[in-house]
C-alpha cells in the first residue's frame, strides 16, 4: 500500500476512534474498542470502504502506533476527545518529562498549567525530541520540562499509553521549568 493511502486510513480512524464514532454511526464500549467489522461496514457505507488487510496493514506500520488491534476490536491507544476508560494502570513517571507547544502556547501555561482542553488527558513525552515534534505541529514549537517525579511524590497520578504517551489529568505551574 501506498504511504498515502496508509496515512488517509489512519487519519479516518483517528477521527472516528478518538472523535466522531457517531458520525459513521459506529459505538464504541466503555475503553474505546469497536468491533472490526462493525468498523469496516460502517466505513464503507459512509465511502471510504478499507479491507482488513488494509486495517491490518495501517496498524501493524503506524508511525506512532496508535491503534491496538485485539481478535475482533480495534481502539485508539490514546488522544480521545470522547470519553474513554482506557484502564492504564498508575504507574511511577521518569523524573522528568517534556511537553511541545507553540510557543505562543507558554504564557498561559505557564499561568495556569497544562491542561487537558479537548482530550482526555494532557499528553506528555519521555524526551524532549518527541515533544519538539509535538509543539511543532502548529507553529514554533518550545519545550516545557515537567517535574513528574516531584509531581507523583505529591500525589498525582500519571498512566503510559501503549504507545509510549505520558498522561496526567493537568500539571500545575508550579511543576513547570
Ligand atoms: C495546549 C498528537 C494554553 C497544549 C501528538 C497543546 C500528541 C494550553 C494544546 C497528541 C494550555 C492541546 C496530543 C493552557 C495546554 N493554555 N494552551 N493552559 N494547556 N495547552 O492536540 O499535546 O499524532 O490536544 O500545549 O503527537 O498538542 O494525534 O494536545 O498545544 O501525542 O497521535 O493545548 O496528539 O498525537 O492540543 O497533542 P492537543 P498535544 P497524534
Amino acid at each position: 500500500m501506498d504511504a498515502r493511502r496508509t496515512v488517509k486510513i489512519s487519519k479516518y480512524l483517528a477521527k472516528h476512534l478518538r472523535h466522531r464514532p457517531e458520525r459513521i454511526g459506529l459505538t464504541l464500549d466503555a475503553g474505546g474498542w469497536a468491533r472490526v467489522p462493525d468498523l469496516l461496514d460502517a466505513a464503507a457505507r459512509h465511502g471510504f470502504p478499507i479491507t482488513r488487510d488494509e486495517l491490518e496493514h495501517v496498524v501493524a506500520v503506524n508511525d506512532k502506533r496508535r491503534y491496538a488491534l485485539d481478535g475482533d476490536r480495534i481502539r485508539a491507544v490514546q488522544g480521545h476527545s470522547i470519553e474513554v476508560d482506557l484502564d492504564l494502570p498508575v504507574v511511577a513517571p521518569p523524573a522528568l518529562l517534556y511537553h511541545g507547544t507553540p510557543e505562543r502556547s507558554v504564557e498561559s501555561i505557564r499561568r495556569e498549567g497544562l491542561r487537558r482542553m479537548d482530550r482526555h488527558a494532557v499528553h506528555l513525552s519521555a524526551d524532549p525530541e518527541t515533544a519538539r515534534r509535538v509543539g511543532a505541529r502548529r507553529g514554533t514549537p518550545a519545550v516545557l520540562v515537567v517535574e513528574a517525579g516531584r509531581m507523583a511524590a505529591d500525589g498525582h497520578e500519571f498512566r503510559v499509553s501503549a504507545n509510549g504517551v505520558w498522561l496526567a489529568g493537568a500539571v500545575p505551574p508550579e511543576y513547570l521549568r
